[in-house]
């Protein structure tokens, strides 16, 4: 259990983070991304919970007020499962990533959470390690991440085995293949491939209930906002680049691939990240609805 933990979440709650919202769009746009992922719950008829660590106090269920104190601070810390209980101690503001999130959201016995991509293998990481704990996570929290795979900054086919290595079940929505987030396939598959969300939904509550770890549900970029793979790979080329050349490592380097990307496009990866995410809300939404 999560010491003083304000638990604001009903029993069809859909989780949503904040590391996609202080860290994954340009500031300007959080709040009415937020607003819009916070629509798309209700329009399904489950409930919008934001998650982060507000003055220190892990929140499930963020309020208007309390998130806008985040999108207005001038820094907020990401919060991965390694750094979260310092945070925690020394009293800070932070955003949580898809590990944290699933962290609190177990804890408050919230199910269903949606994202936009998880973390998960770099590329180049047999000469530089760098794994997210997202992927570990889902060893230890039972909740259903509904995502378009992993962000396609990764090592995706990697991504893909590790999760198989984990033993973590992958499960797509009206598809046979893994998504690279801005590409709707890639050399990946699932384990299982759903068609209906009712049929979804009961197959995520008994997997929980059996397991106690969590599901990741795979739903792919609509396909009118699916980004061209040779143009992606000019980007990210590039993109690694600029990261590389300002030394960003760690918990800095997703942030500064997805900014770079976001400004090499001219803002269609933002937009295309902005329309998945939405599709994932809508589905989690569903799949909570039912639960
Ligand atoms: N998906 C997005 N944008 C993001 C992220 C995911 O569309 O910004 C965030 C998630 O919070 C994820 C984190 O947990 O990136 C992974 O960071 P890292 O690679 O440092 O573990
Ligand atoms: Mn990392």
């Amino acid at each position: 259990m999560i010491p003083n933990l304000i638990n604001r979440a009903d029993p069809h709650a859909v989780a949503l983070e904040t590391t996609l919202l202080l860290h994954g769009v340009p500031r300007s746009g959080a709040a009415d991304l937020a607003r819009t992922l916070v629509d798309i719950v209700r329009k399904y008829g489950a409930s919008p919970t934001l998650i982060a660590l507000y003055r220190g106090q892990p929140v499930v269920g963020l309020t208007d007020a309390e998130l806008a104190e985040l999108l207005a601070a001038p820094s907020v810390p990401k919060a991965n499962s390694a750094n979260l209980g310092v945070l925690m101690h020394r009293g800070q503001h932070a955003a949580t990533t898809v590990s944290t999130t699933m962290e609190l959201a177990a804890s408050a016995g919230v199910r269903v959470f949606a994202t936009g991509g998880l973390g998960g293998v770099h590329r180049g990481c047999a000469e530089h390690f760098d794994v997210s704990s997202d992927l570990a996570a889902f060893t230890r929290f039972p909740v259903a991440v509904v995502s378009s795979g992993v962000k396609s900054i990764l090592d995706v086919v990697a991504t893909r085995e590790a999760l198989e290595t984990l033993g973590v079940p992958v499960v797509g929505f009206r598809t046979d293949r893994f998504p690279a987030f801005y590409q709707r396939e890639s050399a990946g598959g699932v384990d299982a491939r759903f068609e209906d969300a009712g049929d979804l939904a009961e197959f995520v509550r008994t997997e929980l209930a059996r397991s106690s770890r969590g599901v990741l549900v795979v739903n792919p970029v609509p396909a009118e906002h699916e980004i061209d793979a040779g143009k992606w790979r000019t980007w990210l080329d590039l993109a690694m680049e600029r990261a590389r050349a300002t030394g960003a490592a760690g918990r800095d380097l997703t942030p500064a691939l997805l900014a770079a990307v976001h400004d090499l496009s001219g803002g269609e990866t933002l937009r295309a990240n902005i329309e998945l995410v939405m599709s994932n809300t809508a589905l989690a939404a569903q799949i909570s609805a039912r639960l």
